[in-house]
């Protein structure tokens, strides 16, 4: 009889110790660029934003978890909105998203990622339902009406969408959740998709595993849409490594997990292809609204990034609390994954 858990043990997660974001990636002077304080409406954690450039100014849909922050109450979910003309300075539209989805087990909605593809914009999400956790795509035009598009089945999520076509089928990265892998542990992995019309995916394939991630020991999953550059597609990844003997860090009674951001190049013609990753994690939770009075403290949690000549803007939720900007130069990014 195999012992399992013998093995069971070997694979119990070896805190990763301490860890710094690299130099090349700067925090923003005004973060946290957004939090519940900016809002007209209930709300209390704010982060976890989908932004894409398109018709010449800045889009931000973000996840703001409402009810009352003195209180540390939550009640419910939705979706905010915001525009802005430079990507640090943000204007909340009056109201939450109006987007029904339809589900009769439907909970809630969050982390959205938009992406632009040939000129029509893409929103990715996370749906909670009863039924498990399902990853979605829409598409709109005016954010006001969604024409849903795919939902995949349980468990899924942190579906982020290439820019573009390869080899003329539609791209995207994905994190399920399989209970079974790992002697039912809780390690999950990238995935990478195809499909033809964004409605029927298939042809997914392993892109990189959590044993891949020196800084990870739990999981990861994809963050920012893939960036196109000449040396390769550039990839920013979260990644979660858990110390037991981390205490209360946050609202609730313990949260042992910390969320780093990692960097990684994919082969431009054949994207299911590692072609570099950094060894060590880029951004990692070190300053004050990252680590103290949040939700849960010690996430970084990259969803946005938009291309700014030379230099990619990085926008992440922090402390599961406000949302964040970090800038790097695009060629600094590449060098690291060499
Ligand atoms: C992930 C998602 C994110 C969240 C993160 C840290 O599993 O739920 O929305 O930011 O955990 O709590």
């Amino acid at each position: 009889m195999i012992d399992f858990s013998l093995i069971k043990k070997l694979y119990e997660p070896k805190p990763v110790g301490e860890l710094k974001s690299k130099q090349v990636v700067k925090r923003h002077p005004a973060n946290p660029i957004l939090t519940y304080k900016n809002l007209g409406y209930s709300s209390v954690l704010v982060f976890n934003p989908g932004v894409c450039e398109f018709n010449g100014e800045y889009l931000m849909v973000f996840r703001n978890d409402y009810g009352s922050f003195e209180e540390q109450r939550l009640e419910g979910t939705n979706l905010g909105m915001a525009r802005s003309k430079d990507g640090v300075h943000w204007t909340v539209e009056a109201s939450p998203l109006n987007f029904e989805i339809g589900l009769n087990d439907f909970i809630r909605m969050y982390d959205p990622r938009l992406t632009v593809i040939d000129g029509t914009i893409y929103m990715s999400f996370a749906v909670d339902t009863w039924h498990g956790i399902r990853a979605g795509i829409a598409t709109t035009k005016d954010f006001k009406n969604f024409e849903i598009l795919s939902l995949s089945t349980p468990d899924n999520r942190n579906l982020v969408l290439f820019p573009e076509k390869i080899n003329g089928f539609y791209v995207r990265l994905e994190r399920p959740f399989p209970v079974y892998g790992r002697l039912g542990l809780e390690r999950f992995d990238i995935w990478i998709s195809s499909s033809p019309d964004l409605k029927h995916w298939g042809d997914s394939k392993l892109l990189l595993a959590v044993e891949d991630v020196p800084f990870a020991n739990l999981k990861i999953g994809p963050g920012v849409p893939p960036i196109k550059t000449d040396a390769g597609w550039l990839v920013i990844f979260h990644a979660v490594d858990i110390d037991p003997s981390r205490g209360k860090n946050g609202w609730e009674e313990k949260w042992t997990k910390r969320y780093t951001a990692g960097v990684m190049l994919l082969d431009l013609e054949d994207p299911s292809r590692v072609i570099g990753i950094c060894q060590d994690p880029i951004l990692v939770p070190e300053v004050e609204y990252e680590v103290k009075g949040g939700f849960r403290n010690n996430v970084v949690f990259p969803t946005g990034a938009v291309v700014k000549e030379d230099e990619l803007f990085i926008y992440y939720g922090a402390a599961d609390t406000v949302i964040c900007l970090a800038t790097a130069k695009i060629e600094e990014l590449i060098k690291l994954c060499r």
